[in-house]
């Protein structure tokens, strides 16, 4: 027979190589140690530690996927789960600043850009020297990028940046400005640029008054006739696949954060079942109360072993974007449940930071909204279910 693991139902930790351990490990320890005492007054302030970027960089957790030449670790699609899920655990928008960096400016430099690009800006994206943002929604242009109205206008050796962007994790604090336009030179197609701050017409200001992520800093970008050189361009990618090729991949670490948070809320109402007593016997002594612990042990058991599915699919370059549609719903959806339930469980307490699980709760509304919402991504699924577009 076999042995059941309560907190580990499939064996995960089975299922990974050794670098994937070894990465999982040095993001717990991080994350556990460095981000979570920081996190209530993060939180409570709206302060985002610049800081995190450099340490992250550090102990190589940025742009994890990418190769050695430019700092990076070279590691699978599973690590970066991995990742994902131990910052997470502490706070979405931790994470959220990791997610950017890696799959949203890292990644289209990597797979996108030119050599001069990757050189001047990876290795100093990958060490926490530069901070990065990815621009694509606009504030009439959301669930629909393509109704984008930033434009590239060319002029002699480059182009001018008309536009702005809404709702863009890191903005305030960014080196390094990915932004998407609609160019002229180019039949009008969607284009990637590469901006950088201090650039004349560029402003970043920040969003204020968020009650969700607020240990990531999120702020719009404005561009007022930026004039960049051609080596701004992104030369090798075309049209809404540009973006989406970094989205699936955020996406599919999304899946991993949003499961981290899960267990995260799941062993706190464990805990708390098992130390508070109400008529006479602890919390966790009642039906109801082990009903709920048995729902969100089977939820995250599947969601993990989903996601490790996909990430074994990414690295065999076989992963489908309705496969991470699917499972970007599906966690983040299940694991705005299980927080809201376990803020339940807690009681009077569940409302404070203390506990920590409220936070969860309020943090996973944003990831069940961004990258795509949790009905846009019921609709792709729909679409490729029955070839018939449901947006419009
Ligand atoms: P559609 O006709 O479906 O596609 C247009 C072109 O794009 C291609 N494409 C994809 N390519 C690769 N991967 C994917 N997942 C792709 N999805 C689409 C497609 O093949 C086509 O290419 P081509 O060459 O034929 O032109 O486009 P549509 O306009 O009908 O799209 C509708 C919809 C809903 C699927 C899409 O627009 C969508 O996913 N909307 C959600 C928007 C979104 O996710 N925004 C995210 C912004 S970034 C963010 O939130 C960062 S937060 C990060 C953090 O802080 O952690
Ligand atoms: P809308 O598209 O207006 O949607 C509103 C509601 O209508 C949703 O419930 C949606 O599901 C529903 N809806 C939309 N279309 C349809 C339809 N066809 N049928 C049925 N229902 C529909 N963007 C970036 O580019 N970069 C970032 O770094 C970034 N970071 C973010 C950080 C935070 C904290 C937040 C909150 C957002 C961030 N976003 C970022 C933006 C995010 O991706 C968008 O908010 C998201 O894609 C939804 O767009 P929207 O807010 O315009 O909502």
């Amino acid at each position: 027979g076999g042995k059941f693991v309560w907190d580990d139902p499939f064996l995960l930790v089975d299922q990974l190589t050794e670098d994937e351990r070894m990465i999982m490990e040095t993001a717990r320890g991080y994350a556990q140690e460095k981000l979570l005492p920081r996190v209530m007054e993060a939180y409570r302030e709206e302060k985002t530690d610049r800081e995190i970027f450099n340490e992250m960089g550090e102990l190589g957790l940025l742009g994890v996927t990418m190769p050695e030449e430019y700092g990076c670790a070279n590691a699978s699609y599973v690590a970066y789960g991995l990742v994902a899920r131990e910052v997470e655990r502490v706070d979405s928008g931790y994470r959220s600043m990791n997610s950017v960096q890696t799959s949203l400016v890292m990644f289209p430099i990597y797979a996108y850009g030119s050599e001069e690009q990757r050189k001047k800006y990876l290795p100093k994206l990958a060490s926490g020297e530069y901070v990065g943002c990815f621009g694509l929604t606009e504030p009439d242009a959301g669930s629909d990028p393509g109704a984008m109205r930033t434009r590239a206008i060319k002029t002699d050796g480059g182009y001018v940046l008309k536009g702005s962007k809404m709702w863009i994790s890191n903005a305030p604090i960014a080196d390094v400005f990915v932004v998407w336009a609609k160019s002229e030179a180019h039949d009008n197609q969607i284009r990637g640029f590469v901006l950088e701050k201090g650039m004349k017409g560029l402003s970043a200001p920040k969003i204020a008054g968020k009650l969700s992520l607020r240990a990531s800093i999120t702020g719009e970008i404005v561009m007022d006739n930026v004039e960049v050189g051609e080596d701004a361009l992104l030369p090798n990618v075309s049209g809404l696949k540009g973006p989406f090729g970094c989205l699936n991949r955020a996406r599919y670490g999304i899946s991993w954060g949003a499961m981290g948070a899960a267990e995260d809320c799941w062993h706190r109402a464990r805990a708390y079942g098992l130390e508070r007593k109400q008529f006479g016997r602890p919390l966790a002594n009642t039906q109801l109360f082990q009903k709920k612990l048995a729902d969100m042990q089977t939820e995250i058991a599947l969601g993990l072993q989903t996601s490790l599915r996909v990430g074994r699919l990414f690295d065999e370059h076989r992963a489908a974007p309705e496969m991470i549609s699917l499972i970007k719903r599906n966690n983040c959806g299940k694991a705005l449940d299980i927080a809201r339930m376990a803020r339940d469980m807690h009681g009077g307490n569940g409302i404070s930071e203390e506990y920590h699980v409220m936070r969860h709760a309020q943090n996973l509304e944003t990831v069940n909204t961004y990258e795509g919402t949790h009905d846009v991504h019921a609709l792709i699924l729909g679409r490729a279910q029955t070839g018939l577009q449901a947006f419009f």
